[in-house]
């Protein structure tokens, strides 16, 4: 029992998951059967009469997407209620029973090639609580007619990037409790799309807790195996509807992956996080949030705060009933993308002179400024602490500072790290930032700052830390 930081620092990303992380920021779209009922749970009995999207434009939904920064979309291809948005062969509950293009259209397939139009992965969600599917709760009969549905999803619309495995989950209408085939199902998603990963009630992508778009100071990807267990996360699913519960983490929530934790634990596996949030307060659209949706400011702060703080983030977007991404939220998704390429666009370290002190053989400094992500620096082993110096030439005016491990090939080691700025070569250092993990990216949010010298001090790591990238930017 216990996992050593000696067995921790073994355990990588496997390729697909690699592959997502370089994502970062993708968005969830929420449309549906509740998207015309007001619901945000609906109970399986609408009327298919009222999915009637009057002026749909899924091109608009992805550019919109695309100009934010995003670099897929998740739709929600059924969700409780149990409508399919696709022409589903194992019910009739499906947008062919609807009055929308006379019944012959597949919306999953129109977002599917919108998205490989403008370059964008495609994911799906797929509600495995269903409140309309008969045989829900008589377990083996509806693991059948999910895994079926979910081979349709993942046949039919070429290569999918997420299939994203929602806990929330409540009896059968025979007040049964439904008993997933979790196995079966990961297998079926591995056998048909090998390069997809499989989100929250999954083994890929770790939920992080909470709809609030809360990221923890120290989101280690390296938690213990049984942060998996599909019982858990149902259960903490089920609370993310009280908005107290949602809106924080208790303590014990707060540390998946120090020390202290892995010593207790049996087993660890690289399970990072995904930050899932809304743009507006409710995953559906309501015309009630209209005047809620979240500024272009709260957007970047989140952005920066969960793929900054080693997580991916997924920000739902909700067209409305015409089948449109609201005004509103277009206008404040264009300027969050403006601002995201105003401040990332350009890193004012590359190329920069480093000095490390320490460097192992060919992982030298030089190699965190040269805008590869397969070069590291690190010190040799056992030398858990080292510093880093950044000479940027002449005093350089910024208030960000980018940090990423090499993660695909030496896992998460970074534990504490200290930023310290000298305004010019001589001055006295001042320290401008401290924190705790780094992973696969860490973003300093720092006061405008004048510096011409950045020093990294690593002051804690595990047997030896690694640095791919080190990248000052300014937002201003
Ligand atoms: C939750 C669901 O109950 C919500 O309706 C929404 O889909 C959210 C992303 O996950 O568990």
């Amino acid at each position: 029992m216990g996992v050593s930081i000696e067995e921790a620092i073994q355990i990588v990303p496997s390729p697909r998951q690699m592959a997502w992380q370089e994502m970062e920021f993708y968005a969830f779209i929420h449309f549906g059967m509740n998207t015309f009922t007001g619901r945000q749970w609906g109970t399986g009995e609408e009327d298919p009469q009222l999915f009637d999207p009057t002026d749909l434009d899924v091109e608009q939904w992805v550019t919109v997407c695309r100009e934010a920064g995003m670099t897929g979309v998740i739709l929600t291809c059924k969700h409780h209620d149990g409508f399919c948005l696709w022409p589903s062969a194992y019910t009739a509950h499906s947008v062919r029973s609807a009055p929308w293009r006379g019944g012959q259209g597949d919306l999953v397939r129109e977002v599917a090639e919108a998205c490989r139009a403008q370059g964008l992965k495609f994911g799906v969600y797929l509600s495995p609580w269903d409140r309309n599917a008969p045989t829900y709760g008589d377990s083996p009969a509806y693991n059948r007619y999910f895994q079926l549905q979910l081979t349709e999803l993942l046949t039919q619309y070429g290569e999918i990037f997420c299939v994203w495995l929602d806990g929330a989950c409540g009896e059968g209408r025979n007040g049964k409790k439904q008993v997933y085939d979790w196995d079966g199902t990961y297998r079926l998603v591995r056998e048909m799309q090998p390069g997809a990963v499989i989100a929250v009630c999954g083994p890929d992508v770790r939920w992080c807790g909470n709809e609030a778009g809360h990221t923890r100071r120290s989101e280690w990807s390296v938690v213990p195996a049984a942060m998996r267990d599909t019982e858990k996360v149902q259960a903490d699913s089920q609370q993310a509807d009280d908005p107290a519960w949602a809106r924080r983490l208790t303590a014990e929530d707060e540390d998946l992956g120090s020390r202290a934790v892995l010593a207790q634990a049996e087993r660890a596996i690289w399970y990072p996080s995904e930050v899932d949030v809304s743009i507006r307060p409710q995953w559906f659209y309501d015309p009630a949030d209209d005047d809620q949706v979240k500024s272009a400011e709260a957007l970047v702060e989140l952005f920066e705060r969960s793929v900054g703080g080693n997580s991916a983030l997924l920000l739902n977007v909700p067209p409305d009933r015409r089948g449109k991404i609201h005004e509103r939220d277009a206008a404040v998704l264009r300027e969050l993308g403006v601002r995201l390429r105003r401040t990332y666009g350009r890193d004012l370290a590359a190329g920069a002179a480093v000095w490390a002190s320490h460097a192992e053989r060919d992982a030298v400094a030089a190699h965190v400024t040269d805008g590869r992500s397969d070069t590291y620096w690190s010190p040799p082993a056992g030398v858990e602490q080292a510093e880093l110096v950044v000479d940027l030439g002449e005093p350089v005016v910024f208030d960000r500072v980018m940090l990423q491990e090499f993660i695909q090939g030496a896992g998460q080691r970074i534990e504490s790290f200290e930023l310290w700025g000298q305004g010019q070569a001589g001055d006295d250092w001042v320290l401008l930032d401290e924190g705790t993990v780094v992973g696969y990216k860490k973003i300093c949010r720092l006061n405008l700052t004048t510096a011409q010298m950045l020093k990294l001090r690593i002051t804690g790591s595990r047997i030896q830390p690694t640095l791919s990238r080190l990248g000052i930017f300014c937002s201003q």
